[in-house]
């Protein structure tokens, strides 16, 4: 039995939903959202959850997006893991951003010798047609961290690539987007830093696990990242006054969430005056750990920037 229409034609309303009425998009599953703010319209990136996958054996990204955070126009799915002849499985989280009217959209994926890549493809506009950049990863040290890349361009210019699971990375990407100058740098993980570290048990605790999401706002760095919270994932955050650190944990954003989905992945963006946390959760009927829809609860920054608890809601 087909729960959900997977027929759904290109460039048409695929549903109606307040940020409140989640999950927003209603015709896929769409784990790993991440938002971009371009002009009066929010695009909508996503990863696609196979129904009935035993893990997150996931092939191909999709983009939305939406003029009033109501009303989401389907763009269909522009890449998947054949547009990257380097890579073999696991479509997994991405980002895009633009540069000079380009559009990069990092992504990462397993690749042809067994590990994870983090690759970047270019196209004119947010909803493609893209094309590999590079026609190998850009990210391809022997490691499987290489995931959940997040993206940021400061304000003098210099553009920044984080991502990790376990460990959290970056590189100064050069102006081209599509290379970096300089060696990989690791971040220190320390409790100071993130809230708590790997190996101290299975109390509840924070810590960076994966899905960094780095931004910039009135003058403040932000690094939201998926934490551990009595083996759930949760969403928490620090913050520095430089895009490279040192951060200083701030506490968690979203708590564990009770809906059967192990992961969560945030994205956060400010849009016609609001503020919205992007996440994914387990509550599209069939969900499940590897069934996720992206979510969206608006929210107001205290005036001192810090970000308030967030609560599901799901509907
Ligand atoms: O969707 C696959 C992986 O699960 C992502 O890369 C992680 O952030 C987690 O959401």
């Amino acid at each position: 039995k087909k729960l959900f229409p997977l027929t759904v034609a290109l460039c048409c309303s695929v549903g109606s939903a307040q940020a409140q009425n989640n999950p927003v998009i209603q015709t896929h599953y769409t784990p790993d959202p991440a938002p971009m703010v371009r002009k009066d319209s929010v695009y909508l990136y996503t990863g696609d959850d196979i129904p009935g996958y035993p893990f997150y054996y996931m092939t191909k990204w999709r983009v939305y997006s939406t003029a009033d955070m109501v009303n989401w126009t389907d763009h269909g799915s522009p890449i998947s893991l054949e547009s990257f002849s380097w890579a073999v499985d696991r479509a997994w989280a991405a980002q895009c951003i633009e540069r000079n009217g380009k559009f990069y959209w990092y992504i990462c994926a397993q690749s042809k010798d067994n590990n994870m890549a983090i690759g970047v493809a270019v196209g004119d506009s947010p909803t493609g047609p893209f094309k590999d950049a590079l026609g190998k990863p850009l990210i391809a040290t022997p490691n499987w961290s290489n995931i959940d890349p997040t993206v940021h361009i400061d304000s003098d210019g210099q553009a920044y690539l984080y991502w990790g699971n376990g460990h959290l990375f970056y590189v100064k990407l050069n102006k081209d987007m599509i290379s970096y100058t300089g060696d990989i740098t690791e971040v220190p993980q320390t409790a100071a830093a993130f809230g708590g570290v790997r190996g101290s048990g299975d109390a509840p605790q924070d810590m960076f696990v994966e899905g960094p999401w780095f931004y910039k706002r009135k003058q403040q760095y932000y690094m939201m990242y998926a934490g551990m919270e009595n083996r759930t994932e949760c969403l928490s955050y620090a913050t520095s006054a430089n895009p490279t650190g040192p951060w200083e944990y701030k506490g968690k954003i979203m708590s564990k969430q009770p809906t059967n989905s192990f992961t969560n992945h945030g994205g956060i963006i400010d849009f016609k005056g609001k503020s919205y946390l992007f996440y994914h959760n387990a509550l599209l009927k069939g969900g499940g750990s590897f069934g996720r829809s992206t979510a969206i609860e608006s929210f107001t920054y205290h005036a001192d920037g810090t970000i308030p608890a967030i609560s599901i809601s799901a509907d």
